[in-house]
């Protein structure tokens, strides 16, 4: 059985099986898009909860994982020459677990770079826009109800976002074309939390990029998506 007591994070949250991937998550945008790859790869994983209002997230066992004390992080037992790996950022994830699986990322050089592009422009772009939009329109309303230019300042980046993502969109069923790739994975969760989260369906128009609504019900129907939106329960 591996050893994993060197890594801190594991006696906060102890691993009841060390021989499989070990996810640090919340159901949150970022924090699933690491359970919906790993369920569609198939990887076997024990969840841990980090949990933020006791700000879990800030302890030392959390940090010495993940220096930026967030969300998604993972502990692979198996890493790279058999040795465990500790990783944080899910873009980092997301492209380690499809290269340990041989899947979700084309093996075409070209195909490959360009998926990776769509993956930063996610991680870039989407998530922290999107981010920010959501605080401000849902979280922090009360704090900037006499002033609107913080929703409008990131509403209208969040809408132009949606239109970059229309536009790939056409004639593709998914980001990369026909192939599902890491990059829907990265992306669709964050369009749809502006829905189910943010309850922002109105304000960012969503019905006005059919599109980009359709990709996100395909990628929503893909039995993973729905068994990774849940982890952690
Ligand atoms: N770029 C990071 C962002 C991670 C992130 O912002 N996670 C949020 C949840 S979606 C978090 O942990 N927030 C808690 C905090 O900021 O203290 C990634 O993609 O992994």
């Amino acid at each position: 059985m591996t050893d994993l007591s060197a890594f801190p994070v594991t006696r906060r949250w102890p691993a009841a099986n060390p021989d499989v991937l070990q996810l640090y998550s919340l159901a949150t945008p970022n924090g699933v898009k690491v359970s919906i790859a790993l369920e569609e790869l198939g990887i076997p994983y024990e969840v841990h909860k980090v949990t933020f209002a006791d700000n879990s997230q800030k302890s030392p066992e959390f940090v010495s994982l993940n220096p930026n004390g967030r969300i998604p992080a993972i502990l692979d037992p198996h890493g790279p020459g058999g040795k465990p790996l500790g990783l944080f950022e899910s873009g980092a994830i997301l492209v380690y677990l499809a290269e340990k699986a041989g899947k979700l990322l084309p093996s075409d050089p070209a195909a490959r770079y360009e998926t990776l592009a769509w993956v930063f422009f996610q991680m870039g772009g989407v998530g922290p826009m999107f981010g920010q939009f959501g605080h401000f329109f849902k979280y922090a309303a009360d704090k900037v109800a006499n002033n609107s230019y913080p929703v409008e300042r990131y509403r209208d980046e969040a809408k132009r976002l949606l239109s970059v993502l229309e536009a790939r969109l056409e004639g593709r069923d998914y980001l990369m074309g026909d192939e599902y790739s890491i990059a829907d994975i990265a992306t669709f969760p964050w369009v749809r939390g502006t829905d189910v989260f943010y309850n922002a369906r109105e304000v960012l128009e969503l019905d006005s990029f059919p599109r980009v609504m359709a990709w996100v019900e395909r990628c929503w129907a893909r039995p993973a998506s729905q068994k990774g939106w849940a982890v952690p329960a």
